[in-house]
């Protein structure tokens, strides 16, 4: 069976975008997070991503096992520090925060967590993660402690990306922050595209589904959407629809 990186990379060979749900354990009640669960499998989401900066509660164990006995649909950790780790996930965003310069999130939490992870069998996702200004300050950014590349700075972007690549990470994680004002621009999707290989996903700020579209046309392979669908979880099924409207679309235009 392949991992969840190898259908990743298939997948963007073939053009066809993905969708992950986040989910923040401490933002809803169980019921809550049951309804955007179910509605998820019914429209075929691709991942439940599940994380936050802070965790005040003790509810990941409970968020992941819950999806684990409702549908197959890979969950993967996305976790704001080394103690968001639950081992009956299927994946864990193994982040580096490389568009910050504080050696914790560069490598310092990535050391404590190595060897609980190698005690597991979730699969480790090397990911560049790069945080970009999108109008204020955001929680990660103040507890990281790390400056976010500058929303107008796309050759900055681009050189974290290639750098990130050229480091061996597989993926890179475009994030503006949870709630933030606007989504990453189109510019800087695009000119990160052009210059690395790896999936590159996509999130922060995506609250409807035309910012969803235009993230996944300037060239994200996944697209993260939290705040919108915990505000209104319909927006799911909208968003859903759209991904799959351009993947129908791409595989009609490779046959
Ligand atoms: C945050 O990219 C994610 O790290 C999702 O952001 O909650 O704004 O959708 P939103």
């Amino acid at each position: 069976m392949k991992t969840i990186l190898e259908q990743l990379v298939a997948k963007k060979q073939k053009k066809q975008k993905s969708f992950a749900v986040l989910l923040d354990p401490d933002k809803l009640s169980m019921p809550a997070f049951q309804k955007i669960i179910r509605l998820g499998v019914e429209c075929k989401v691709d991942y439940f991503f599940i994380g936050g900066s802070l965790l005040a509660g003790d509810s990941l164990h409970e968020l992941v096992l819950e999806i684990k006995n409702t549908t197959s649909i890979p969950v993967i950790l996305f976790p704001g520090n080394n103690l968001q780790i639950d081992p009956n996930a299927d994946g864990i965003l193994f982040l580096s925060l490389i568009s910050g310069r504080n050696p914790e999130y560069l490598i310092g939490q990535q050391v404590v967590a190595a060897p609980i992870l190698r005690n597991t069998r979730l699969e480790i996702l090397s990911t560049g993660y790069m945080l970009v200004d999108c109008g204020e300050q955001t929680t990660v950014s103040y507890i990281s402690n790390t400056t976010p590349i500058p929303y107008e700075k796309s050759s900055v972007a681009a050189c974290t990306a290639m750098a990130g690549e050229m480091l061996g990470m597989k993926m890179i994680f475009l994030d503006g922050g949870s709630g933030s004002q606007k989504p990453i621009s189109r510019k800087m999707i695009a000119t990160i595209r052009k210059v690395v290989d790896v999936p590159l996903i996509v999130g922060g700020g995506i609250n409807s589904p035309g910012k969803a579209v235009d993230a996944w046309l300037s060239g994200a392979d996944v697209v993260v959407v939290g705040n919108g669908i915990e505000k209104d979880p319909n927006l799911l099924i909208e968003i859903a629809e759209k991904v799959q409207e351009l993947n129908a679309a791409s595989a009609s235009d490779v046959h």
